[in-house]
């Protein structure tokens, strides 16, 4: 369609990407067969086959599962560099990626091999294509306070080059009061903050988000429309939402993407914008994610504005970058 095509060409930002989420099956296997690490399936087809999720924990056991090739510099380098290879392809001009430091120090990688890897490639896109970046590291939340603390003190070396920490991994049961210390350091540390809220777990964890952690932006808050004084705390705050279409649909977060709420919060007056999450587990990178909205929602030429807008507002970059993409 005519729209598909002007957002697929539009320039784009993308706030809400996880980087271990984006190993692609083929790189997985090509990775296991460098470092001689043994995988469960027999051939790439067998992966795609195996990504059928009804929750948020069932795809989270083969995330972490996955990532268990990441071992050399190297590797982190070749999974960036295809990340950014896509964000080339889909016109996104800026992309904020979140690493999660505590999968990797607990197989015993070190936080240099990782930061390393991933920034190299970070910065060989900006030379080669102008593609700017921030990089955020997340902490997860199934661990204990202590060992966010203990990944924050390994990371505390490369702190010029991080702007934010967020909160990712299993909802339920973690809310984010959990860690409202170690925010409270990152904080202090003039840290950028953003936190997964509401994607399985309740309204009161957005609040939490809000009120405890002091959030600059909110991943995903689908739920948060469940609660008018949260929607409109949100919108008095002018509190970007990343939301993430496909991820939603894979992790049974909707139902099926015509009764996704992406209108329903444009509407509402809410800073949605729209992202891959884990493209390489969910189908889809960017423009995907644009295009299953268009295909399932009645958006407008008007409503896509808005969203694209939207990730330019909500983006940490600096003037230099802004200037970069005008
Ligand atoms: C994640 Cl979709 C999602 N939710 C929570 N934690 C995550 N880590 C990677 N993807
Ligand atoms: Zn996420």
């Amino acid at each position: 369609s005519a729209l598909k095509a002007l957002v697929s060409a539009a320039p784009k930002v993308e706030l809400h990407l996880h980087i271990e989420g984006s190993l692609e099956p083929e790189l997985m296997f090509a990775l296991a067969q460098r470092n001689g690490v043994a995988l469960p399936y027999k051939r790439v087809e067998d992966v795609r086959a195996a990504y059928q999720f009804s929750n948020l924990q069932e795809f989270l056991d083969l995330y972490y599962q996955g990532m268990s090739v990441l071992q050399t510099e190297q590797d982190y380098y070749d999974l960036t560099m295809a990340y950014l290879q896509r964000c080339q392809q889909d016109n996104v001009v800026h992309t904020e990626i979140m690493f999660d430091p505590q999968g990797h120090l607990e197989r015993g990688i070190a936080f240099a091999t990782v930061f390393n890897g991933i920034s190299g490639a970070l910065l060989d896109a900006e030379r080669q294509w102008g593609l700017s970046h921030r990089l955020i590291m997340s902490f997860l939340r199934h661990l204990s306070e202590e060992s966010a603390f203990a990944a924050l003190a390994e990371a505390e070396p490369f702190l010029k080059h991080i702007h934010a920490v967020g909160l990712d991994s299993s909802e339920m049961g973690h809310p984010p009061e959990k860690f409202a210390r170690v925010f409270a350091r990152c904080r202090e540390l003039g840290l950028k903050i953003t936190a997964h809220a509401g994607e399985e777990g309740p309204p009161a964890y957005v609040w939490q988000a809000i009120d405890t952690l002091q959030v600059d932006r909110i991943d995903h808050g689908n739920r948060s429309l469940e609660d008018d004084a949260l929607v409109q705390e949100l919108v008095k705050r002018k509190l970007t939402l990343t939301v993430c279409p496909l991820s939603n649909l894979k992790l049974c977060v909707v139902p099926s993407l015509t009764q996704h709420p992406m209108l329903d919060m444009l509407k509402q007056g809410l800073k949605a914008t729209v992202n891959s999450d884990d493209p390489a587990y969910f189908g889809g990178y960017v423009n995907d994610n644009y295009h299953a909205l268009i295909d399932h929602l009645p958006l407008t030429h008007s409503h896509l504005y808005d969203l694209l807008r939207n990730g330019f507002d909500g983006a940490w970059m600096d003037d230099k970058q802004r200037q970069q993409h005008i």
